[in-house]
């Protein structure tokens, strides 16, 4: 797994200094008009269809961060189940020459009739060809996941025969879950002293354990609508200068193992 300066646009300072910019100038919920302010400076970032792929175990929230991004109930949440049975294609901003696509896909441990271990972790390899940048979501509040995890996270993205470099950000999630879980601040909508502590202890063990620079690592809470800002800065800066296809979306969503769905906000 390599970070993403090298290939993505980290490098280019320009972007960098023209992200933080736009991103101080706005606050740090994702709510209303901030979603179409945020999303509708995509064509100041890029110039093509960015894919983005939302990978990670079952029930680490990745439906979840989908419906927090899009602002709108566009993919089907489980609280007790297996949730997604099949890649959920969600488009979340369009301009005239850029555009941003999520693609919610099935969890891994999940083992349905849909999608055995091996041919779910043969369709996140086949991922590492059209994908132009990948959120690893991690429960934040699950110790155990970590050997198992971390095998299957190097197992997909040590892939070099697709790509040399791989932008990955990893996503902490449900960190309104982490304890001193009754501790967060439901007013400011923000973690509690001691619940940031314990976050930061959470980052730290990630960032050793997948051996990765903090600018990769991001913590967000989709029910709290929390840290989302960061990740979407995170991912503009993150976004190659390049597709990393020229096969057009229409041809790689087109095949009936991936449903689409539209974002009408709520
Ligand atoms: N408290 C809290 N719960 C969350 C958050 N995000 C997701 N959840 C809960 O976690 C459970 C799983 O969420 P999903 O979004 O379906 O997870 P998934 O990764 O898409 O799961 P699969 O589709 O099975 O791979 C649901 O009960 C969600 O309500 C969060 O930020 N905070
Ligand atoms: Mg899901």
């Amino acid at each position: 797994m390599s970070s993403s300066p090298e290939n993505g646009k980290s490098n280019d300072l320009n972007i960098v200094d023209q992200a933080t910019t736009f991103f101080n100038s706005i606050s740090n919920q994702l709510a209303g008009d901030q979603r179409g302010k945020l999303f509708g400076s995509i064509d100041n970032f890029i110039n093509y269809d960015a894919k983005i792929g939302i990978l990670g175990m079952t029930g680490a929230g990745k439906s979840s961060l989908c419906n927090a991004l899009a602002g709108a109930q566009v993919a089907e949440v489980g609280m007790v189940d297996v949730c997604t049975r099949n890649p959920q294609i969600v488009p979340l901003a369009k301009k005239d020459h850029a555009s941003l696509t999520l693609v919610d896909f099935p969890g891994i441990g999940a083992n349905t009739d849909d999608w055995s271990e091996k041919d779910l972790l043969e369709l996140y390899k086949d991922s590492l060809r059209y994908l132009d940048l990948f959120l690893w979501v991690l429960k934040g509040d699950d110790r155990t996941y970590y050997d198992n995890h971390l095998n299957i996270c190097r197992h997909i993205f040590q892939q070099t025969e697709h790509r040399e470099n791989i932008p990955v950000i990893f996503v902490i999630s449900q960190i309104d879950k982490i304890d001193p879980a009754r501790h967060w601040n439901t007013e400011r909508i923000e973690p509690s002293q001691e619940q940031r502590k314990n976050i930061e202890l959470k980052i730290k063990s990630v960032q050793h354990l997948f051996n990765l620079p903090r600018a990769q690592l991001c913590a967000i809470s989709s029910r709290e609508n929390y840290g989302l800002v960061e990740l979407v800065y995170k991912i503009f800066t993150s976004l190659p200068n390049r597709p990393t296809t020229a096969i057009s979306q229409s041809e790689i969503f087109g095949s009936t193992k991936f449903t689409t769905t539209s974002v009408n906000e709520s």
